[in-house]
């Protein structure tokens, strides 16, 4: 099947005539479709939809924008099982994860919903009298979305809902490793009542594509998740035309382990951490930092589960974990198999592909633990993105914050204990956007903020009510209703 763009109303092909093959990692040698391979020029007539969308569209009121975002939020409900099966044969993540990740877009659209009816501004006092002081928030205009694969209808909803809701128009770029999703949503925002011109989708690479985006003048904001390399490339460019960039980017989580935690709970909190979704989440549990006294038994408990874990094609309900999701991301893992093995530390468990039976056919992986991984390895520091767990001995608390923030990353991270008080102390000094106590680091939910510190990103939160944030421009309104001229800081005295 040839799928299509979306732009100015229509499906129509790339303007090049050319494609990419998209094919199920689980299974190579079946095709998921073919997608327009587009250019700069396909961009430009995107942005071009968008802008004459854009009036009509922003002059909406809220409700009304809100109102398609619930039916929306109605329709990936009713095609939430046949979206999930896509994501699944897409991208390799097990049905149970990918029936969570449509779930993350409907919740996003229901919260969407209701923020449509309360999309406040503030009201502040003046320092004159006989004036009044009010912001509001207006959208921005065009913006540019660019999107992963690891959560192909989540993080595009992420993004998709609180752009438009916001009443901005939308040029799309998803991932090459996710297009089907992605077309599947934009043909439900489409059945919602979305208008012609409003969204615009356009596949294709991000070196072609997402550089067009983040280079066209009539695109305000650009909210990209993935790499810190691309990140640091789309701040760049953007820098030059002083658009507003949001980038999600990378992690690189622990989860702490202390004498007194509950230890099955903390070994369930980290298979799922470091394995679901085969480890490529950006808030993956990639770190284990254990106080010694309790490291042996955790590992060889850690050990036992991790060896019952069964891979294979996520569209078996048995199967826990799925495939990496293309050869690239296969090679990568390898490699930090190789790094970690040359570094001295000790391979555990897994370290190499599995291919029992079908999953000759495709990227599987086997759950992999390092143990006496030290802090200055680069196992440790780098992100992995695959099944990948590194564990590291600590002395105590102290030494287990030093680890914990010693990596460039600042996502997510977790602790495990049963003592408030070091749970307590331990939040205030850890470096991250997000910290679960007795939790893993995966698992966010949809209207909380979600982003990180240092390399992670540039400050911004997507989700919750800090996603409008990222999405608006704010108006500062002055009413003076004295009759006369008030001059503020000099006529201040009553
Ligand atoms: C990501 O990996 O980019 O908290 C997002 C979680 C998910 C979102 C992850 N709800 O793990």
């Amino acid at each position: 099947m040839v799928y299509k763009n979306y732009i100015s109303g229509r499906w129509v092909s790339g303007l090049s005539e050319e494609t990419f093959v998209k094919k199920n990692p689980a299974q190579i040698d079946e095709r998921i479709g073919e997608f327009p391979k587009s250019g700069p020029r396909d961009v430009n007539l995107a942005c071009q939809a968008a802008k004459e969308a854009l009036p009509k569209w922003k002059a909406l009121p809220f409700p009304t924008r809100g109102d398609i975002m619930k039916r929306f939020g109605d329709l990936l409900t009713a095609h939430k099982e046949e979206l999930a099966a896509i994501e699944t044969r897409e991208m390799g993540k097990v049905l149970k994860e990918t029936r969570g990740d449509v779930q993350e877009g409907i919740d996003t659209a229901y919260y969407a919903f209701g923020e449509a009816r309360r999309f406040f501004g503030h009201t502040v006092p003046s320092e004159l009298q006989n004036k009044l002081c009010l912001t509001f928030r207006r959208p921005i205009g065009i913006a540019g979305l660019i999107s992963p694969w690891n959560f192909p209808v989540a993080i595009p909803c992420w993004k998709l809902v609180p752009a438009l809701l916001s009443g901005n128009t939308v040029v799309f770029k998803p991932s090459r490793e996710a297009p089907l999703s992605a077309t599947k949503v934009v043909e439900l925002l489409l059945e919602a009542g979305v208008p012609e011109g409003v969204v615009n989708l356009v596949h294709g690479s991000g070196s072609i594509v997402g550089e067009a985006i983040l280079s066209h003048p009539d695109i305000g904001v650009v909210s990209f998740t993935g790499s810190v390399e691309t990140g640091r490339r789309i701040a760049e460019v953007c820098g030059k035309t002083l658009k507003r960039v949001s980038l999600e980017l990378g992690g690189k989580n622990g989860q702490i382990v202390l004498a007194d935690a509950n230890l099955e709970l903390a070994v369930e909190g980290v298979l799922w951490g470091a394995f679901g979704t085969t480890g490529q989440r950006c808030t993956a549990t990639s770190r284990l930092i254990v106080e010694e006294s309790i490291y042996d038994r955790l590992l060889s408990t850690l050990e036992e589960r991790v060896k019952n874990i069964k891979i294979g094609n996520g569209l078996n309900e048995e199967i826990q974990m799925g495939p990496l999701v293309s050869e690239k991301q296969l090679a990568k893992v390898k490699e930090y198999i190789k790094i970690g093995k040359n570094e001295g530390a000790t391979l555990v468990c897994g370290g190499e592909q599995y291919t029992e039976g079908e999953c000759a056919k495709g990227y599987f992986f086997k759950p992999t633990i390092f143990s006496d991984v030290t802090p200055d390895m680069r196992i440790a520091k780098e992100e992995i993105f695959g099944p990948v767990l590194s564990v590291i001995r600590v002395k105590n608390l102290d030494e287990a914050i030093k680890v914990i923030n010693g990596v460039s990353y600042g996502l997510s991270s977790s602790i495990y204990t049963q003592d408030i008080n070091k749970a307590l102390k331990a939040r205030e000094r850890i470096e991250a956007g997000i910290t679960y106590i007795n939790g893993p680091t995966i698992g966010a939910e949809c209207h909380l903020p979600f982003g990180g510190l240092k390399d992670t990103g540039n400050g911004h939160r997507e989700g919750g009510w800090t996603v409008y944030e990222i999405f608006t421009e704010i108006q500062t309104v002055y009413i003076d209703y004295s009759g006369k001229l008030q001059k503020a800081q000099i006529d201040t005295e009553g």
